[in-house]
């Protein structure tokens, strides 16, 4: 049979109420929900997948290299199986799959790199979700990729089922609610993290006494930040972005044995950013499970962000709106794979 094919684009996104630690590690589901902003297209990853019944196995590259331990395919291969199920086609897969700009696959690169999956999977094996089922699909593959189906702000809703059917995402406000909100992203460190966000956030849940605590306060951090997205009040939502990032870096450290992402540099922004603010607060910092700083501001401050984060020596900048929701690509020149399954 012939080959079939299709490509999607999706946007990282940058969690400002952060999502640590899974109650269902096969199915993704989260102790927490969870809210965050879409990035932009400076940031996206453009995935092209193929079923074939020519293929013997699945093969996945990511920015040119192959994937080879289980461990580096088990987010891809999870979602093509659910696809594959959700299809009811046995087809093996070929996922080629690259980042608009090469540092952009250590930034909340399987967010954007599963979202785009999820949407090519789907739009390949001709499955009809709605936005609530592409959540579920690209959730399989990565938590937080399920935000991303969403442009604006969104939030993953945590969910009680145990199959994880109420476990997805929302939109809060789209792209277009705040025009003047910008993230303005640093790479410090682009290099394979030491723990992995996976076993990091396993360890956590497993260990640390002080993520009980964070449990018992996020609700009412989700529901502020909603409140702040919405009435668009900057400097609420930076003030809790900034708690979060610092309250679940603490359940981090808490972590047995301790996990630490964040660098000298890191503190440096840390320390930069409250100077900033002590006139007001015109900007939060937010790290995931890096050094790598995001600042939120709002476009007169982005100047002043970026000084922030060229004083602590990090050269490479983005600065990005509020971005969109995946995107099918469908012209033969769109796809990263061409019509006889060879990589372009
Ligand atoms: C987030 N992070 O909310 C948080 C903040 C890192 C710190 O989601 O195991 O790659 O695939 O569900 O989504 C990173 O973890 O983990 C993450 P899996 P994921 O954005």
């Amino acid at each position: 049979m012939a080959i079939i094919r299709a490509t999607a684009e999706a946007n990282p996104n940058m969690a400002i109420v952060k999502y640590w630690g899974k109650r269902d590690e096969a199915l993704v589901l989260p102790q927490a929900g969870s809210v965050s902003v879409t990035l932009d297209d400076a940031l996206k990853t453009r995935t092209t997948v193929m079923f074939s019944d020519k293929l013997a196995e699945d093969e996945v590259w990511i920015n040119g290299k192959r994937l080879q331990t289980p461990e580096e395919l088990e987010k891809a291969l999870a979602q093509l199986d659910s696809a594959r199920e959700l299809a009811k086609k046995r087809l093996r897969a070929k996922v080629v799959s690259r980042a608009n700009t090469p540092v952009a696959g250590g930034l909340a690169g399987s967010a954007a790199g599963l979202c785009a999956l999820a949407a090519a999977s789907a739009e390949a094996l001709g499955l009809v979700l709605d936005a609530k089922g592409l959540s579920i699909l690209s959730r399989i593959g990565s938590g937080s990729a399920c935000r991303s189906v969403f442009g604006g702000f969104a939030e993953w809703l945590r969910g009680n089922k145990p199959d994880g059917t109420d476990s997805y995402a929302v939109q809060i406000a789209g792209e277009s609610h705040w025009p003047a909100f910008r993230a303005v992203v640093g790479i410090a460190e682009s290099s394979e993290k030491k723990v992995k966000s996976r076993a990091g956030m396993r360890q956590t849940v497993a260990t640390s006494e002080l993520y009980k605590m964070r449990l018992e306060l996020l609700p009412q951090a989700i529901h502020d930040a909603k409140k702040a997205i919405l009435e668009r009040n900057a400097e609420n939502l930076f003030e809790i972005a900034m708690r979060d990032s610092n309250n679940m870096h603490a359940t981090m450290l808490d972590t047995w044995p301790p996990i630490m992402y964040l660098n000298d540099t890191s503190r440096e922004v840390i320390y930069a950013v409250h100077e900033l603010n002590k006139d007001g607060i015109k900007a939060g910092y937010s790290f995931d499970a890096g050094p790598n700083p995001v600042i939120f501001t709002l476009e007169k401050y982005v100047p002043a962000a970026e000084k922030i984060l060229k004083d602590a020596g990090i050269k490479k900048i983005f600065v990005s709106k509020t971005g969109s929701g995946p995107k099918i690509l469908s012209t033969e020149k769109d796809h990263l794979i061409d019509d006889k399954g060879a990589t372009k």
